[in-house]
């Protein structure tokens, strides 16, 4: 049978999505950085970004930090002023690409000396989240090669693992370890955490509370990203998700912008067994606090779509061998209009129907832009 609407509404208000405070940072392409007015200018206005997206769509109480972009001195303030706005913090995001001491690596790196400060780096990261009452570490790694020849495939893998196991020996029980995968970029090469299957074996060796972060636009062409979230699933180590739209590479673009259906597909692959949703854009020309929130609408919208999918039906047609009986069911519910029924989720739980009609009408770009003034595009908080 499938659900019924007020079942759909009810499943719905449970979605809680991460949103980036370096989604509101200035960023850009490889080849300038965009100043916008009304850029915050610390991770204390980052947050009150954050929490006007949430206070429009009701679905996004959680940030997601970036060390050392939001680096304060007082992190008990940090996570006061975000509880202050209905907040938590989500994943706490370590850096260890922008140190030029990284250019042939981290954790992967040929010198122990380098690899000891990327690790107290991580370790750091891990007392942080713990003020900060966050539960997950969530590290992408740029490590990885050029040139055929350049290091030691195998030795760069025992050299991770290494320091991967004395940062999990360090993890207080309540927080996990996300490993994100990415093909490539900025190493061409062979980048040492290519894909799920890589990060997967990371996993396995670390311990149950290691998992992998499927970044959507971390896949080469074609990828089947739904497979491998049913892989990741069935194995117990689907960590989370990092969501944006891709079209060539890591674009970090506006979430089921590009590929809606493939958004859609994920959720319906993953049920109402929802992991950890990040948003992880990195908007060059859009307005930032809009952009996240159609963002955090869209994702609202195809998990909708992916509620209404008639599951006795899709595993009855699945047993019968109905191919496209199977897939017209699949089709039927994402060509449904969610839209009202997700803007009664919102309203009944605080947010308003339409979040980005109503973000527009508040003024709050104007506002911030007012206050904030422009900055010259010098602030930490994206690296698109
Ligand atoms: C770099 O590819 C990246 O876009 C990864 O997706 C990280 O999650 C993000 O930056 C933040 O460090
Ligand atoms: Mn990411
Ligand atoms: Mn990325």
């Amino acid at each position: 049978m499938a659900r019924t609407s007020a079942e759909v509404e009810q499943q719905l208000s449970r979605l809680e999505i991460e949103t980036p405070s370096w989604g509101y940072g200035d960023s850009g392409t490889r080849f300038a950085t965009f100043s916008q007015p009304g850029c915050p200018r610390d991770p204390f206005e980052r947050i009150d970004d954050a929490a006007e997206v949430h206070r429009l769509t009701a679905a996004a109480p959680a940030v997601a930090l970036h060390f050392p972009w939001d680096r304060v001195d007082d992190v008990a303030a940090l996570r006061r002023h975000a509880e202050s706005h209905g907040l938590r913090i989500g994943a706490v995001n370590p850096n260890l690409f922008q140190e030029p001491e990284y250019k042939l690596g981290s954790i992967a790196n040929p010198d122990r000396a380098v690899r000891q400060r990327a690790v107290a780096h991580l370790v750091e990261c891990v007392r942080i989240a713990t003020e900060l009452g966050s539960t997950a570490q969530s590290l992408w790694l740029a490590d990885g090669v050029n040139y055929v020849g350049q290091d030691d495939l195998r030795d760069r893998r025992e050299r991770i693992l290494e320091c991967l196991q004395e940062v999990y020996a360090e993890l207080p029980p309540e927080q996990q370890l996300l490993l994100e995968y990415k093909p490539f970029e900025p190493a061409f090469y062979a980048t040492d955490l290519a894909d799920w299957g890589s990060a997967l074996l990371f996993c396995q060796r670390l311990g149950e509370r290691a998992a992998v972060l499927v970044d959507i636009g971390h896949h080469l062409h074609g990828a089947n990203i739904e497979q491998i979230v049913a892989i990741l699933a069935a194995e117990g180590r689907l960590g989370g998700f990092h969501f944006n739209g891709r079209r060539y590479a890591d674009d970090d673009l506006i979430v089921g912008s590009v590929n809606p259906f493939e958004l859609f597909a994920i959720f319906v692959e993953l049920g109402t067994e929802l992991p950890r949703l990040t948003i992880d854009q990195a908007h060059n020309v859009e307005a930032k606090v809009e952009a996240m929130t159609l963002s955090v609408v869209n994702v609202q919208e195809a998990y909708a779509k992916a509620l209404l999918v008639d599951r006795d039906a899709l595993a009855a047609a699945q047993a019968d061998g109905d191919v496209l009986g199977a897939h017209e069911l699949l089709l039927d519910a994402f060509r449904r209009d969610v839209r009202d029924l997700c803007g009664r989720v919102r309203v009944a739980a605080g947010g308003v129907a339409d979040p980005v009609a109503a973000l527009r009408e508040s003024g709050y770009a104007e506002r911030i832009a007012r206050e904030r003034g422009s900055v010259a595009a010098v602030s930490a908080g994206g690296n698109g």
